[in-house]
């Protein structure tokens, strides 16, 4: 079958490629087939894919993936630079604290062949996304918490440093004087860094670190390292990641829920579009003060965004350009 005609019976179908890939498992034609499946991946490889402003971090992964290295690496390294960049407010070192004063750090990584590794609380440790990987890779465990994660990074060969900067200090003492408990995620208030990838092979992996809301409770977790939050993968399929209040996107399992609408033939677009009206159409639902983003890519390279309000942008790598991009967003009318 030649490749047009192959496309033209996907759209007329409505199916998504790995529906058809499995139904045509059965039928003559397969190994033709699977061949027209890579061909149209292969064409956009590599592709990166980033939440917010973060064009240093993508460019760091594709730089990975141009010279043939895993989508793995590329994510890890990627979120690092948003770790160590102190102007963040919201990832890594310079990260505004809890509301008790302390960096608290949440990370976690997965890759294509569904491996997951988080952590959870974690003080005093810079690159949090890297002891997720440690932990998905030389632990049997998925997820470390507070200071067991922390004594586990130390035994890793993680430095310990302070993690709260001059800058992010001054914040919290201003934020101190009102002491107002308001968790809102704006363009003012973000910086969580969700990142997927696909490399050459066609491997697709995913990476999110954050330091959560600013002047959070203690203790406090949101979205960005749980499974199906902050992202989820399936090599089958494709990715998602999300940002943004993390407790809404953890009620609907966001990143999971995408990854599943797109399994069902919906492109990237169309899952985050849905995902976000899980959030936004519940009844009575009170969205003005609170914002969620969604990021998605399909094993074919395809990618969406989408979010509740209109401060939304992602990164997107693909064919040799890195691009900042406006999401498009649901409240339109009400902004
Ligand atoms: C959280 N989703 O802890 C994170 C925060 C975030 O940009 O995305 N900030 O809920």
């Amino acid at each position: 079958m030649k490749r047009r005609k192959f496309i033209r019976k996907l759209s007329v179908t409505g199916l998504g490629l790995v529906t058809v890939s499995s139904t045509v498992l059965a039928c003559k034609e397969t190994v033709k087939e699977e061949k027209e499946i890579s061909f149209i991946s292969k064409s956009v490889r590599p592709v990166v894919i980033a939440t917010w402003n973060t064009p240093l971090a993508v460019e760091t992964a594709a730089v990975i993936l141009k010279k043939g290295g895993s989508a793995l690496d590329a994510v890890e390294q990627g979120c690092r630079v948003e770790e160590a960049n102190e102007k963040g407010k919201s990832v890594g070192k310079g990260g505004l604290p809890d509301r008790d004063g302390n960096v608290t750090l949440d990370a976690c990584i997965m890759d294509e062949k569904g491996n997951y590794g988080a952590v959870l609380g974690v003080k005093n440790i810079k690159h949090v996304i890297s002891v997720a990987r440690k932990v998905m890779e030389d632990t049997p465990h998925v997820m470390l918490v507070g200071e067991g994660a922390e004594q586990f990074a130390v035994s890793k060969g993680f430095e310990r440093e302070d993690l709260l900067t001059d800058a992010s200090k001054k914040a919290w003492e201003q934020w101190k004087v009102k002491s107002e408990y308001k968790p809102i995620i704006n363009i003012e208030n973000h910086d969580t860094i969700g990142m997927l990838a696909i490399d050459k092979s066609g491997n697709i992996s995913g990476a999110c670190t954050t330091s959560g809301l600013a002047y959070k409770m203690a203790g406090r977790v949101g979205d960005s390292p749980i499974i199906g939050g902050g992202i989820f993968i399936d090599n089958e399929i494709g990715g998602a990641s999300a940002t943004g209040l993390g407790e809404e996107v953890l009620k609907t399992v966001g990143s999971f829920l995408i990854v599943e609408l797109m399994r069902q033939g919906k492109s990237p677009q169309e899952a985050c579009e849905i995902a976000i009206g899980r959030i936004v159409n519940k009844p009575g639902k009170e969205f003005k003060n609170f914002q969620v983003g969604y990021i998605a890519v399909n094993k074919q390279g395809e990618t969406g965004a989408y979010s509740i309000h209109e401060w939304f942008s992602y990164n997107l790598y693909k064919e040799g350009n890195n691009k900042n991009i406006k999401s498009d967003y649901f409240n339109k009318v009400r902004s």
